[in-house]
């Protein structure tokens, strides 16, 4: 699952540790014994298998190749409690508020309700933009917990502004955030596992169309019901 941004947290979190790993590619139309066996809860990618024990869930990962090979530099979680706690945080609120409540928010609305979508994704892109005060990555001078949750936002940003033809991320309302996403994909890791552009523009394109196309549908379809209940009513 090349296009996953999910998956792409746990090659970068290996990479960045130096850790050796094997690819395994999954076709989630036609999922293999083993993700169903290794996954059985939510038969999803990625899933990391160390020693032959499964773990699934991107973040969850992440904490445990931090746990398991916490002699390998650089950490991807700050070593003062309060510090990691607060990592933690907004790697909640990148995933929570600006991925599935904010992005996606964007990606799957249209007229109005995606304009306002777009403004609560800007207030909240400029709160976590705070964390990065003083900072170049979240995590500091390396990357960290955050910047691994919320780097898809650096690849797939610019594919998601260009379909939905708005701008979200703009420089003069987020300037760190845009530093951000200019280092974050100047980053070595980042450029060796980047998923091929035009296969993420193509695969986001044809989910926007179906969007549209089952938007368009429920419109239709509200009209034709009212239509419905004005002729009742006029008979
Ligand atoms: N919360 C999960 C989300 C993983 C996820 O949604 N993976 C997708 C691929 S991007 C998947 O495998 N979906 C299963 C399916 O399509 O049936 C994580 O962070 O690992």
């Amino acid at each position: 699952m090349k296009l996953s941004p999910y998956v792409l947290r746990v090659e970068w979190a290996l990479k960045l540790k130096g850790i050796e790993y094997e690819y395994v590619t999954e076709d989630l139309k036609n999922k293999s014994p083993e993700l169903l066996l290794y996954n059985p809860v939510y038969k999803a990618v990625p899933v990391l298998v160390h020693h032959g024990k499964p773990i699934p869930e991107s973040v969850v990962i992440l904490e445990y190749i931090e746990d398991a090979w916490k002699d390998l530099s650089p950490s991807i979680l700050p070593s003062d409690p309060h510090q990691r706690a607060l990592a933690r945080f907004w790697a909640k609120f990148s995933e929570e508020k600006c991925l599935h409540g904010g992005f996606v928010d964007v990606f799957s609305k249209t007229g109005d309700e995606q304009l306002e979508a777009v403004k609560e994704l800007q207030e909240r892109l400029k709160t976590l933009e705070g964390y990065l005060e003083g900072k170049k990555f979240f995590g500091g001078s390396t990357i960290g917990l955050v910047d691994i949750v919320a780097g898809w936002i650096p690849s797939w940003n610019s594919i998601m502004e260009e379909i939905v033809g708005i701008k979200i991320v703009d420089g003069e309302q987020l300037p760190l955030l845009t530093a951000w996403i200019h280092d974050i994909l100047e980053l070595d890791l980042v450029k060796e596992s980047r998923p091929p552009l035009d296969e993420v523009k193509a695969h986001m394109r044809k989910i926007r169309e179906n969007i549209v196309d089952s938007t368009l549908c429920l419109k239709k379809a509200c009209r034709m019901l009212k239509w419905f209940i004005t002729m009742d009513c006029v008979i």
